[in-house]
């Protein structure tokens, strides 16, 4: 028995997954259990002759997942308690006072909005309390920014914040200084599109499970790339809810007799996880296309193993593969 697997063409879409997986077994006539180490959702069983081959292609539709907004606008305001205007001069609000203090005691620096989505601005600001106790309202230009750091991409002179591209919603520090006071504040910055972060962009892939399991910027994470060598890609990986990094997390199929039912056969696979949906499809031959969905079935699952059983497994041969989607 030979295992043989097939070419695998790939339509992807972020915005929902369904692939087909295809093997092809090689089968002397003598047995009609595929075998254990089989890797993917196509298994075939040739019931009553020999023959063997395959060459099945896998398909992806489009469907849900998030939506990804192509560009942002927000509109930076000065924030925080006072209303000045952008490039306005520090103005004494504690009344009364006809001298300036010449230290302050601390500074509260905000952003306006505190959220926003990856790639927008956001308009910094604050106030600072001074030694003699008045607050002191500051523009965004009043106040000495540090160098920014993810994911903040620039902070401009005026205090307008730029965000980075964001893999997951990522809470952003920045820092400030009015003359001998500094503080610090934050805003969250939103992951508004899952396919847009460095090298992971643009690949089909949601950036965060990418990060999750090989870092950022690794090329290891490419979605037709088979890392840990069990046979299925990432893309295939991230689809049928797999450890894209762990050869023993594999979706298998194998194909069993039903004892004393000589026209029954049992389809054996997993693992099922939540979120995802399987059918089993079927040809009488393998090449002679299409792939007709099973019906008249019985299902039963223990734990994350699934059990189909075609109770019209009466012909010459039959294959069988195993559909998985991921809304
Ligand atoms: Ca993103
Ligand atoms: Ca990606
Ligand atoms: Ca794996």
């Amino acid at each position: 028995m030979k295992i043989k697997p097939s070419s695998i063409g790939c339509q992807r879409s972020l915005r929902s997954r369904s692939i087909v997986f295809a093997y092809a077994v090689e089968y002397n006539g003598r047995r009609n259990v595929c075998p254990a180490t089989m890797f993917a959702g196509l298994a075939f069983v040739i019931l009553y002759a020999s023959a063997g081959f395959a060459d099945v292609v896998s398909t992806v539709d489009g469907g849900g997942q998030r939506v990804s907004s192509a560009s942002y606008t927000m509109d930076g305001s000065v924030g925080g308690i006072g209303g000045l205007s952008a490039g306005g001069s520090v103005t004494n609000s504690g009344g009364g006072s006809s001298t300036q203090p010449a230290a302050a005691k601390s500074l509260t620096v905000n952003a306006t909005p505190s959220s926003i989505d990856e790639g927008s601005t956001s308009q910094l600001g604050g106030w600072a309390v001074m030694d003699d106790d008045s607050i002191t309202m500051l523009s965004g230009a009043d106040i000495t920014w540090d160098a920014p750091a993810y994911p903040i991409a620039s902070i401009a002179s005026n205090g307008l914040l730029a965000a980075s591209a964001v893999y997951t919603n990522t809470q952003a520090t920045f820092s400030g200084r009015y003359l001998d006071a500094t503080g610090d504040g934050h805003l969250l910055v939103l992951d508004s599109n899952p396919d847009n972060y460095g090298i992971y962009a643009g690949d089909s892939l949601p950036d965060w499970w990418q990060v999750q399991y090989f870092g950022v910027n690794n090329p290891n994470a490419a979605p037709g790339t088979d890392l840990d060598g069990d046979g299925q890609d990432n893309f295939f990986e991230f689809t049928a809810g797999l450890v894209p990094t762990d050869s023993q997390s594999h979706f298998a199929l194998r194909i069993e007799p039903v004892p004393g039912q000589p026209a029954l056969r049992n389809l054996v696979f997993s693992p099922i996880i939540a979120g995802r949906t399987y059918s089993v499809e079927y040809r009488d031959a393998l090449a002679t296309p299409p792939w007709i969905s099973l019906a008249g079935t019985t299902q039963t699952d223990n734990g994350d193993e699934r059990t189909v059983t075609d109770t019209g497994a009466s012909g010459l041969r039959k294959f069988y593969r195993v559909k998985v989607e991921k809304p």
